[in-house]
């Protein structure tokens, strides 16, 4: 397990392990997490507590956290070299979002773009903690005392959030949390739907060829991109307001095969839009297999992933406790004598 060193700056990131991940999460999160793992002190979890705050099936949960945790692996995130863990099984995350909730108001949380989404979306189900959600994860981060925090960009308005309850908290008490900011890459960070190119790639989309899954075969890869929706032009050429399918495949392309987007411009110089989609669902499709592979392997292998998760736990809870007792100490909760 990583040694907890000194010098090194905290990276706090995690993906909720609901639903099947898409490409999106993939190249909005996970993929960029193992490059940074090299440079950081890095701590990443599977937020079981946030998925609840849309009703799961209890056996479905726990097997999709575990195959996250394998995901996680097989997309090249060492558990040698980082702290891997499940959000519900260290306490003080539910601890200190309670003391947090008392520095963030109503008004705010009813202002998220996420909040509004969801509550549309289950509309039966508009449950304190769908609202609550932001201040969870701002509890999440702030913890763990993290510097930087990786995130596609439908997650800046929590970082942000995170941003004011910490400032708010340092300026009534003295500096406790340190300040985090979020690394959102250039390219990758907003992936779009292959049917609606306008809109994020979602795992929760109702059609089932908008989004390309991390668990997709070859031929369900190959076939969701031939059907992606392009233009009425010929050029593949990236331009984001007239030409957003083209461009998000361009995107798609260039952070599967390495290539800046205008090497991927290049490759398909006077090639005509079917040779393209090929393209892009080649990529993809040979990006995924090793993954999928390893996945299945570690999978079989429980043991070793409890192991994981259970130091990855401990470790956390290490880390996060000492955070939460200054908290406790600076609000003035009763401390009893040793
Ligand atoms: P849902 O659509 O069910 O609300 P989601 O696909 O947005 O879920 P999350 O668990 O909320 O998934 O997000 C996990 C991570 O993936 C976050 O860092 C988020 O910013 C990133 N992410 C999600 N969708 C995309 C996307 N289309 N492009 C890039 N990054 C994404
Ligand atoms: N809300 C995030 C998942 C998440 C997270 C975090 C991300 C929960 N806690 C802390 C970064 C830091 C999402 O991706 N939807």
């Amino acid at each position: 397990m990583q040694e907890i060193s000194q010098k090194k700056k905290v990276l706090y990131s995690a993906v909720q392990p609901s639903g099947d991940l898409t490409i999106g999460n993939y190249l909005g999160a996970i993929k960029n997490w193992v490059a940074l793992q090299e440079e950081y002190e890095c701590f990443y979890a599977m937020a079981d507590m946030h998925s609840i705050t849309v009703r799961q099936n209890p056996a479905t949960l726990r097997q999709k956290t575990l195959e996250l945790a394998a995901l996680y692996i097989a997309c090249g995130v060492n558990p040698e070299k980082c702290t891997l863990y499940v959000q519900s099984t260290v306490p003080c995350h539910a601890e200190l979002t309670w003391v947090l909730n008392t520095f963030t108001y109503v008004g705010e949380m009813e202002r998220m773009t996420q909040f509004k989404d969801k509550s549309s979306k289950h509309a039966d189900n508009i449950n304190m903690g769908l609202m609550d959600y932001p201040v969870l994860m701002a509890a999440d981060i702030l913890l763990y005392q993290a510097d930087v925090v990786p995130v596609g960009v439908d997650q800046k308005q929590h970082l942000e959030i995170t941003r004011d309850i910490a400032n708010r908290f340092n300026n009534i008490y003295s500096p406790t949390f340190k300040v985090p900011e979020p690394i959102i890459m250039k390219v990758g960070a907003k992936i779009n739907s292959l049917q609606e190119p306008e809109k994020k790639m979602s795992k929760s989309d109702t059609n089932v060829n908008a989004s390309v899954f991390l668990s997709d075969d070859r031929d369900a890869v190959m076939r969701k991109f031939k059907r992606a929706v392009t233009d009425s032009q010929t050029s593949v050429r990236f331009d984001p307001t007239q030409k957003p399918g083209v461009s998000n495949l361009l995107t798609i392309y260039s952070v599967f095969s390495g290539k800046t987007i205008e090497e991927a411009e290049r490759d398909f110089e006077g090639k005509g839009y079917g040779d393209f989609k090929l393209a892009v669902g080649e990529v993809v499709a040979d990006a995924l297999a090793p993954i999928q592979a390893e996945q299945k392997r570690l999978l079989a292998d429980k043991g070793y992933l409890n192991e994981v998760l259970t130091a990855g736990a401990s470790q956390a809870y290490r880390a996060a406790r000492k955070t939460l007792a200054k908290v406790y100490r600076k609000v003035g909760f009763y401390q009893l004598d040793k």
